[in-house]
Order: structure tokens, then C-alpha cells, then sequence
């Protein structure tokens, strides 16, 4: 089994160029039919669209990538918590992405899980939500554009671990704090030590309140009437060390009341750290239900028709199956070793991932719940050890039931060796049958842990094709350099192929403001803009306008460049910033610079060329 996805995607090149071939015996005849359905499943032509949009937290990248399914091709990275240069993503620090990043935490993040706005328990393609585990935060991201609408720091808790949001409404997302601390006295007292789930209005990601409690919170999920919200806690025992973690038999799932969270925010009964209301579990009896599972649970799910919690066992073999309304435990069924997450179809089919087996088990969960003998279904060989796994819509009421995707932790010799560390590896599974199928493997940079599927037919009629024109928007022909002492506030327009003004002059120590505007309508025309030797790479989409502030420190020529390659004029799209002493008269010119002015500005030196 450890071998079949080789084979398939060996014979996946071979069928492309051969074709099918008939002369063989039965028994080939039959491999090349399931190698070819198999093939088939994932190719999607070059100029053809996938079905899906997968998307991957990227975990210690900081970012959140974009695969198509089911090519598993790459689409694109946005990146969140880390500045990416070649986006002009937060990588200029007078930058606006930049300033709105480093105001909440350092330049660097640790996303996990990836969850999707819905309607009416669907999945509606309007917001994608995401966590930073390393620094407490919540990004926002609006799925129209792919790009970062919000970032926020939760307050009061540290390792802020599960998210998700919730339902039905998804006025709030919720995180988890993993990682104990003295919130309240900020002492080291680990007697004092508490963890809390905060609520974040899901549009300002503001921490409207939190619930604090003894002990940790680790993987989220919500119940879908708008009652609980459910989180797994494997640190009852609030120990300091691995060994003490694992000193309880049972640990819990807590289940949280929301609208008497609701409640008791509204009576009072919170006390306010840093600004943010928090209620102490213990004086508002029912706000969390603490409902015991075996060691050290992790995954937490709730099933497409929101019945049932499922937790993830972990340290033991076993999926914890609650009632998502009584909070009782109903059944306990043995699935195999180092359960983690579990993800559904839409035929009353749980997927649990098991890290130590390196396998996806597929189980039927009223069978289970039945004690019939033959709930597993199939279990498949992932490569390997496998950490989270997510089918198609299952996050929502509606499963799609066709693909799931196996998050695996190493790739140890699944690609080209390249030096000790190898990329991570997902794997895609063909579900929709009564046997799982693995189809394709498909490297990416460190470390996915959780992945959303979204069918293409639900965003991509909101995804936008150039960016609607904003008030600070830099028009064509109103180009301008204003002055005032020494502040210089540029206006620049770009497009195919040219910035204007092509040429600006500057004091030395002049603070230099940059409105960039990109004033091309059609998609995919994006310009960068960077300045040699100052260290400055701004990239505009169409119709985008960015603002980036620097000193112009040094004395001399600085030419700016388009970093995308536009057209065939790409490498003339080109202008300069002249620093002058300070004293220095200035030359204003904005428009095209013609020969005359040339000539003028650059004191009569003509080209040896005209
Ligand atoms: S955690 Cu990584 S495998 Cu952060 Cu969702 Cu379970
Ligand atoms: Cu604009 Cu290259
Ligand atoms: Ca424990």
C-alpha cells in the first residue's frame, strides 16, 4: 500500500504520452484501468479550472496557502504574519501592511487552522479566518481579493490554538489560549495559572469577551444551534511539565454556553483584564461543562448535522462520542493509534487521522454509536504521520463527500531528496467511494496542520478582478509632488509601461511619502515598484493604491524599477529620485520629462544614443 501512489503517479506521466494500452493481460488490463481512473481523477488540463480551492494554513510560514484540487497544483501563497518582499506584503516598514502587522506582534506567525464564514451552514466564500499560535493573534482575510482585511491580538492568554467560529450565525470567532498563564497578576506563580477562550467579533476581530478557567484549551469547534461551543483540554491536571500532563486517566472536552456567556457579560459578572470582560468559570455555574475524556484529547469536531462532538484520543486508541445537546458520552469507539482529527462525508462517514499508524481510518459513526462490529470501513496507508485532515465542505452542514486531504507531518523519500529536511506532505484522497483511494502527493513549505475545501462554484464569482478604485486612489494625469518643509508627499501613477512622474527631487533627509497608484483596469496587470539601494519593493494590483513613508538618507541618483515583468517596455518602466544637499533648488517636473526639461534636469548631459 505504502507504494500505490508511486505507481500511480509514475504511470500518470507514461499514460499522458502512451495513451491506454489494451495488450496486456487481464491482470495489467485491470492495474492500467485503476492506474488511469486514477490518473484521470486529478489531471485537470493546463487553461481548465479546478474544483475546488484548498486552503492550507502554512503553520511556522505565517501564511495561508492556495492549492486547486484535484491537481494539487499551487496557486498562491497569501501571506499573513510574515512579510513576503516580492508581494510588497509588510516588507517596507513605512508601509501600511507592515505598520498595521508590527503594531500587533512580531513579523513572523505560526497559523493553524484555517476556517470559512457560512450561510445557513454553508460555506458562503466571503471571509477566511486564521490563528497565530506564536504570538496570540486572529488575521482576517477577505476572500474577494485573497489578501489580509484585519489582524488583531487576542488579549490574556497565550498560545491562542483552536479557532473557529460560531454557528449558525459566525457573529464571533473563538480562540483558544493553549498555554497557562497569571493574565491577571502577571506573576510566575503557577498556582495562579488559567487559560481562556476569548470571542472575537468575527468582522473586527475586537475581543468582546473571554470565559478563564483552570487548565488549557486546545482544539475548537461549535456546536451549530448557537448553544456550545466545544473545545478539547488536555492539561486538567494545569502541570508545567509533559510528565504532569499526563498524570489524569481522563482529561475533558469543555463545552461553553455562549448566550450565558452572553449573559453574565451583560449582568456583570466579569472581572476586566486589559480592557477585556472575563468571567471566571467557577462563579458562573454552567458557563463550561466539563464533560471527561480519555488523556490528552485532541482533534474536536462536531458532526455536518451538528449531533454529535467527536474527540480525538490521541494517548488512547479511541474517538470520544458526545452528545452535542446533553453532553453525555454515548460511545467510545476504538479506531487505532494516535487518533488527531476527524473529518466527514455527507453518507454518515467519520475520517480519523491517526498520527502513530500513519493512516486514515474511515469509520461509520451510527454504527458506532450502535456498537455494531463492522463501524471501520476502510482504513488507507498515508505517508507520513499524518496530524490534521479535512474532507471537502465538511466544516460545514454540508459535506461534499468526493476528496479529502491528509495533512502528513514528513515525506521522509516521497520527492527529490534535498539536504536533511524535506518539504511536508499532503496527500489527496479520492472518497468518494465505499474504499478510500490515495491519488496524488503534493509537497509545500513548512508545516501545513489544517486545510479548508471550498467548491470554486461558491468564491469564485466573488473574487474580484481589479480592485475598485479608492478615494486615495492617484488619478491619471493628476500626478503631483507636494512639499511641506521637509516632508515630500509623491503622487504616482503606473501603468503598462511607465511611472509617472518618472523623475522626483528630494532633499537629503526628506521624509519621502509614496502614493503608488496601479491605475490599469484589467486583471493581472500588477507593477512593482522598487528603489534601488533604500530597500523599498511595493507591488500594486490593478487599480490598488499603496502608501509607503521613508527618509531619503542618502545623497545621489536612485532609479525605481518595475519589478513585474509588464510588457514589452518592462524594462524601461524606470524613473528616478534625485537626493540633493540639502539648499539645493529642486526641479518640479511630474509630466513626461522631455528633452528640453532632460536636458534641464540633468544639467545638458545628452545620450550618446540621440
Ligand atoms: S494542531 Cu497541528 S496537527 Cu495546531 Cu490543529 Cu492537530
Ligand atoms: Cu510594470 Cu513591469
Ligand atoms: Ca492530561
Amino acid at each position: 500500500m505504502k507504494t500505490t501512489h508511486f505507481v500511480i503517479l509514475a504511470s500518470f506521466a507514461s499514460i499522458l504520452l502512451a495513451g491506454c494500452n489494451s495488450d496486456t493481460t487481464a491482470k495489467k488490463e485491470k492495474e492500467a484501468a485503476q492506474n488511469k481512473s486514477a490518473a484521470e481523477r486529478v489531471y485537470v488540463p493546463p487553461g481548465k479550472l479546478d474544483d475546488y480551492y484548498a486552503l492550507l494554513s502554512g503553520g511556522q510560514s505565517g501564511s495561508v496557502f492556495v492549492f486547486g484540487i484535484p491537481s494539487c497544483r499551487f496557486i498562491k501563497e497569501i501571506p499573513i504574519f510574515e512579510p513576503r518582499a516580492a508581494l510588497g506584503y509588510a516588507n517596507n516598514p513605512g508601509s501600511e501592511t507592515y505598520k498595521r502587522l508590527a503594531a500587533t506582534g512580531p513579523l513572523w506567525g505560526d497559523t493553524h487552522h484555517p476556517v470559512l464564514s457560512q450561510t445557513d451552514g454553508r460555506y458562503d466564500g466571503h471571509w477566511l479566518w486564521i490563528n497565530d499560535k506564536a504570538n496570540d493573534r486572529v488575521a482576517k482575510i477577505d476572500l474577494r481579493t485573497f489578501e489580509v482585511a484585519e489582524i488583531k491580538l487576542v488579549p490574556n492568554l497565550q498560545g491562542a490554538h483552536g479557532l473557529a467560529t460560531y454557528l449558525p450565525s459566525c457573529k464571533y470567532v473563538f480562540v483558544n489560549g493553549e498555554l497557562e498563564t497569571d493574565a491577571a497578576g502577571n506573576s510566575t506563580d503557577m498556582e495562579k495559572y488559567r487559560s481562556a477562550i476569548a470571542f472575537l467579533d468575527a468582522q473586527t476581530l475586537e475581543t468582546k469577551f473571554e470565559v478563564s478557567f483552570v487548565g488549557n484549551a486546545d482544539i475548537a469547534t461549535s456546536g451549530k444551534d448557537g448553544r456550545y461551543v466545544f473545545s478539547t483540554m488536555y492539561n486538567t491536571e494545569n502541570a508545567v511539565s509533559s510528565e504532569g500532563m499526563i498524570e489524569r486517566d481522563r482529561d475533558a472536552v469543555g463545552a461553553i454556553d455562549v448566550p450565558l456567556a452572553e449573559k453574565a457579560v451583560a449582568e456583570g459578572k466579569f472581572t476586566k483584564i486589559n480592557g477585556v470582560p472575563v468571567i471566571e468559570s467557577e462563579k458562573v455555574p454552567g458557563v463550561l461543562t466539563l464533560i471527561p475524556v480519555p488523556k490528552n484529547p485532541h482533534g474536536c469536531n462536531v458532526t455536518p448535522d451538528g449531533k454529535y462532538v467527536l474527540a480525538s484520543g490521541k494517548l488512547s486508541p479511541t474517538v470520544s462520542i458526545i452528545d452535542a445537546h446533553t453532553l453525555r458520552t454515548i460511545a467510545e469507539p476504538e479506531v487505532g493509534l494516535g487518533p488527531l482529527h476527524t473529518t466527514f462525508d455527507n453518507r454518515g462517514n467519520a475520517y480519523t487521522s491517526l498520527f502513530v499508524d500513519s493512516q486514515i481510518v474511515k469509520w461509520n459513526i451510527e454504527k458506532a454509536i450502535k456498537g455494531e462490529p463492522d463501524y471501520i470501513v476502510d482504513r488507507v496507508d498515508v505517508h507520513y504521520n499524518v496530524g490534521h485532515t479535512k474532507a471537502a465542505g465538511a466544516d460545514s452542514s454540508y459535506p461534499n463527500g468526493d476528496w479529502l486531504i491528509s495533512l502528513n507531518k514528513l515525506s521522509k523519500g516521497m520527492f527529490l531528496p534535498v539536504g536533511p529536511a524535506m518539504p511536508e506532505s499532503q496527500e489527496l484522497i479520492d472518497i468518494s467511494g465505499e474504499k478510500m483511494r490515495v491519488v496524488a502527493a503534493f509537497p509545500s513549505l513548512p508545516e501545513p496542520h489544517d486545510a479548508v475545501m471550498i467548491p470554486r462554484t461558491t468564491l469564485e464569482n466573488h473574487v474580484v478582478q481589479t480592485y475598485e478604485q479608492q478615494p486615495t486612489a492617484v488619478k491619471l494625469g493628476e500626478e503631483k509632488v507636494v512639499r511641506n518643509g521637509n516632508k515630500v508627499e509623491v503622487y504616482m501613477t503606473c501603468i503598462r509601461s511607465k511611472f509617472v512622474p518618472e523623475q522626483f527631487e528630494v532633499h537629503q533627509g526628506d521624509e519621502v511619502k509614496l502614493h503608488l497608484t496601479n491605475v490599469e483596469t484589467v486583471r493581472d496587470m500588477t507593477h512593482g515598484l522598487a528603489l534601488s539601494r533604500y530597500g523599498i519593493n511595493v507591488a500594486v494590483d490593478p487599480g490598488l493604491t499603496t502608501e509607503t513613508t521613508f527618509v531619503a538618507d542618502k545623497l545621489g541618483t536612485y532609479w525605481y524599477y518595475c519589478t513585474w515583468f509588464c510588457s514589452a517596455l518592462h524594462l524601461e518602466m524606470r524613473g528616478r529620485m534625485l537626493v540633493k544637499p540639502v539648499g539645493a533648488e529642486l526641479n518640479e517636473t511630474v509630466g513626461p520629462i522631455t528633452k528640453a526639461e532632460k536636458a534641464g534636469s540633468v544639467g545638458g548631459k545628452e545620450s550618446s544614443f540621440e
